[in-house]
């Protein structure tokens, strides 16, 4: 018969005759089949959703052959593997970055021609997967890439929440938050693991018992809920490689509490178990804040606890003993959120494995690398004492007994210095005692990551200060990196289609590098017309969309200022509207010879505020009350328009990034600025008192800063100051760089890095330079330029309308309580706009800036961040799938 064994192996490979095929008629045909058997529509009626679903299931079939043989070698060669933990992702769509990393985008293309459809209008009809908030989420998604493009074992873990990141409506220019039923048409890129389960367990209580005459802790818990594999297929773009998302669901436990079910009310039973389902409903729309909330530890756990299980199931399907685990598992904590991990692999060895704490410890400190994505200490997250312990009592003594043994080793090392002892704790004392993730996560993990350059030294020298001086070969960065498939390939095919003619190869889609190859056509004017009708035909593009979305027509004639992302303070939205604010009024009193001179700018912002966060909902706002009246206005016209995008996500990113002329990264830098300034007034305070020895400190010290400007503007023409600032890398200036936009920036976080790659001549810099720290010394910390007064007065009188609600948005700014300093980098900032008005009347400069800017961009790809983390972090190697 065909039982199990042999037989039935042979007639499976015999069903196997080949791989799907994908020519047009084979395309065509396995499209036609899911349009009848898959959605169940009539092959002669079904609309372009419907199509779009068919066609998204025959790809999804094409991915699920590679994805079975990569999980099958991988099986077969046991490499050491990756399981990158993170509780967000934005994937964004998955059509268009599945047909390009399977090379087959022109046939489906073609096919879907034949059948009197086109293929872009079906994209347009997947909606996003929006699983993160911002930067984090979309930096797993792209390193996701790069993973199964470097042929990588890795698998990615996260949570298949029911509702992504809420949609933003815009109702008379406020933003109303509507949640995103993403799952409700159905998902084709996940496959439902029903037989891959595992408990999860919460609450209880922990007892001593005595086992075998060992003293052991047993913990009862009090709930279980089921964790639901749901795999996502992420292929390789020029290898057969095709990895894992696994994402988790909960479900009710199938055990069944017979008490509950005893007690008669049945109805309340059942309506009860389904409340598990709650852990994976919702993600937290807010990316910073979300302490003390059980909802979320509870999240937290589930993942982990879900994850690990799956791991150490996966080992031990191919090895006896725990000893192989570090040399065949690395895993990696995407910022603190996943760091009960620690505890949790601690917990299972120990009490469910009986390693004992030595051998267990030894374990966990081999396989645990962290990295870090927050720069203010403040935002690091904690968790109230009191609520691990009713969550998970258990760990809570496991988190105590990793900081006894911590803290006894510290003394050793650095003796009874109780304020460094209590800073590097795991446990924070105070009136609320709490739990320091991070301190958790970095106690743990062999290898502490930053984001940047520049975010490294300030992890040195302020968020983890302790922590550096006391393991300082611990501490690395990885400068971040983004995709060039999607940000690129599949987002501006055009311009990916030149950049592929002049190199004379597509091999940059493997090896960004090559990029610099472009360099040395930066002048050639042929180029130049090619680039610059690419580029145009992507303003179209995004200027109808615009249109669309807010009924305002853009001139193409314009320049396209895009600043999209979060709206956060520190981003400096508002800046951004003040500049704006400003040059609608120069224009409005400018006589009409004036006028012919201006450049004319369509100024673009979109981004979602954290539902909670007052403020950045007031910014959104501003936004609109400042369009409504410029775009209004009869004295204005095409000189000057603001537009604001709603709904800004990866797939809104994909339109418009190509389409932008200059983008802004206008953060904050200001805890430099701020460290200087109170210098500067302490020392100005002492030349009051005369204080003999400061002086001479002083006067030495400022000889010492200018000789050290002059020094360094002799080996680069410009050296600029933000070593620290609010943003510990940014991603987005990488996507806007690679496509040719020129950015007006702040030198912090990864701009640094850019400066580096392209020149600050090729840039528009703000903020303090070093060359001028001496010379703001001198200014008094609270003067105010004029202009920056006036702007943001006429926005407090009302001048936009709304001048109550916007009162509090002003007092942000005015009286001396400018924490982000609007108002000290407003010139300058001004200056930097002006600078980019005159590059952009020379077109011939900007042509050569824009083509400089993407052959600069190669080190931003996410492949090199990930060639990083392999060989310096985690230890791993490729394992190519053979084609
Ligand atoms: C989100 C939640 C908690 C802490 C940090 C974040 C976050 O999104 N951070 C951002 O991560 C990006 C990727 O590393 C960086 O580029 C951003 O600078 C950082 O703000």
């Amino acid at each position: 018969g065909l039982g199990d064994g042999k037989a039935r192996v042979e007639r499976m490979f015999g069903f196997m005759d080949r791989f799907l095929k994908n020519d047009p008629i084979s395309l065509q045909k396995d499209i036609m089949d899911h349009v009848e058997y898959t959605v169940a529509r009539s092959r002669f009626s079904f609309d372009d959703f419907e199509a779009y679903q068919a066609l998204a299931h025959s790809v999804r079939d094409r991915l699920i052959e590679r994805w079975h043989d990569t999980q099958l070698f991988f099986k077969r060669k046991d490499p050491k593997r990756i399981y990158f933990l993170s509780l967000e992702y934005l994937m964004g769509r998955s059509l268009s970055n599945s047909v390009i990393n399977l090379g087959i985008r022109d046939q489906y293309a073609d096919a879907l021609t034949q059948l009197g459809f086109e293929y872009e209008v079906l994209a347009e009809q997947e909606g996003d997967a929006a699983l993160g908030n911002g930067g984090l989420a979309r930096l797993s998604a792209c390193q996701m890439d790069s993973m199964a493009t470097l042929d990588y074992p890795a698998w990615g873990y996260g949570l298949r929440y029911q509702y992504g990141l809420f949609r933003q409506v815009i109702l008379d220019g406020y933003q109303h938050e509507q949640p995103d039923f993403w799952l409700n048409f159905g998902n084709p890129w996940e496959i439902e693991r029903i037989h891959v389960t595992y408990p999860v367990k919460f609450y209880g209580t922990v007892h001593e018992e005595d086992v075998n005459g060992v003293k052991t802790q047993v913990w009862v818990p009090g709930e279980t809920v089921e964790a639901v594999a749901y795999d996502n297929p992420i292929p390789g773009y020029g290898t057969r490689n095709t990895i894992t998302l696994r994402l988790w669901a909960a479900k009710p436990s199938d055990q069944i509490d017979m008490e509950s079910y005893n007690t008669g009310d049945y109805i309340n039973a059942v309506v009860n178990r389904q409340g598990a389902e709650s852990i994976s409903s919702v993600l937290y729309p807010d990316d910073r804040s979300h302490q003390g909330k059980e909802l979320r530890l509870k999240q937290q756990y589930f993942f982990v606890c879900a994850s690990l299980q799956d791991v150490i199931r996966r080992f031990k399907d191919t090895h006896d003993s725990f000893d192989e685990f570090p040399e065949k598992i690395a895993l990696q904590l995407n910022d603190t959120h996943p760091s009960l991990a620690t505890a949790e692999l601690m917990r299972v060895l120990i009490d469910e494995e009986n390693l004992g704490w030595d051998k267990a410890w030894n374990i966990v400190c081999k396989v645990f690398s962290f990295t870090t994505h927050t720069v203010a200490p403040e935002a690091l997250e904690k968790v109230p004492v009191d609520l691990m312990a009713s969550l998970l009592p258990r760990h809570l003594q496991i988190i105590y007994d990793i900081n006894h043994n911590f803290i006894e080793e510290l003394k050793k090392k650095v003796g009874l210095d109780y304020n460094r002892l209590s800073r590097l704790s795991i446990v924070e004392e105070g009136a609320v005692k709490n739990i320091r993730m991070a301190n958790l996560a970095i106690v743990c993990s062999h290898t502490v990551d930053g984001v940047s350059k520049s975010h490294s030294e300030l992890l040195k020298t302020r968020v983890f200060k302790d922590f550096c001086e006391l393991w300082p070969q611990k501490f690395h960065y990885k400068t971040n990196g983004v995709t060039q498939r999607r940000w690129l390939v599949v987002s501006n095919p055009s311009l990916s289609s030149l950049i592929s003619k002049w190199l004379g190869t597509e091999a940059w889609i493997r090896d960004m590098d090559l990029l610099a190859g472009l360099q040395e056509h930066a002048a050639n004017t042929d180029l130049h017309e090619e680039w610059n009708k690419v580029r145009q035909v992507n303003k179209m593009r995004l200027a109808e969309y615009i249109e669309a979305m807010s009924g305002v027509k853009v001139s193409l004639n314009a320049m396209f200022d895009v600043h999209v992302k979060r709206i956060h303070e520190y981003k400096r939205q508002f800046l951004n509207l003040l500049g704006i604010i400003y040059r609608y009024d120069c224009i409005k009193n400018m006589d009409k010879k004036d006028k012919s001179k201006v450049v004319p700018r369509v100024c673009i912002i979109g981004g979602k505020a954290a539902p909670g966060y007052e403020i950045a909902k007031k910014i959104i706002k501003l936004c609109h009350a400042v369009a409504e009246k410029i775009n209004n206005d009869p004295d204005i016209g095409d000189l000057l328009k603001l537009v604001f995008i709603p709904d800004y996500n990866v797939s809104v990113a994909e339109l418009v990034i190509p389409g932008a002329d200059l983008s802004q990264h206008i953060r904050s830098t200001s805890y430099c600025l701020c460290m200087l300034k109170a210098f500067h007034l302490m020392l100005l305070t002492c030349l009051n008192f005369r204080h003999i020895i400061l002086c001479e400190f002083y006067f030495f010290f400022n000889l010492f800063i200018i000789r050290i400007s002059i020094y360094l503007s002799v080996i680069n023409t410009e050296i600029w100051c933000s070593t620290a600032g609010h943003e510990a890398s940014g991603t987005g200036c990488m996507k806007f760089l690679m496509n040719g936009c020129l950015l007006l920036a702040t030198a912090d976080g990864s701009t640094v890095e850019i400066i580096e790659e392209i020149g600050s001549e090729n840039m528009f810099l703000f903020g303090a330079r070093v060359h001028e720290v001496p010379a703001l010394r001198e200014s008094s910390p609270l003067k105010v330029p004029l202009q920056f007064a006036r702007v943001v007065r006429m926005v407090g009188d009302g001048y936009f309308g709304f001048q109550d609600y916007f009162a509090s948005l002003c007092d942000k700014v005015e009286g001396g309580n400018d924490f982000y300093l609007l108002a000290s980098d407003f010139e300058s900032y001004l200056e930097a706009q002006a600078a980019a008005d005159r590059a952009f009347v020379d077109q011939e400069k900007w042509t050569r800036m824009s083509i400089l800017s993407t052959a600069g961009s190669g080190r931003f790809s996410s492949d090199r961040t990930i060639e990083e983390y392999a060989e310096t972090t985690w230890g791993i190697e490729p394992c190519r799938c053979p084609s």
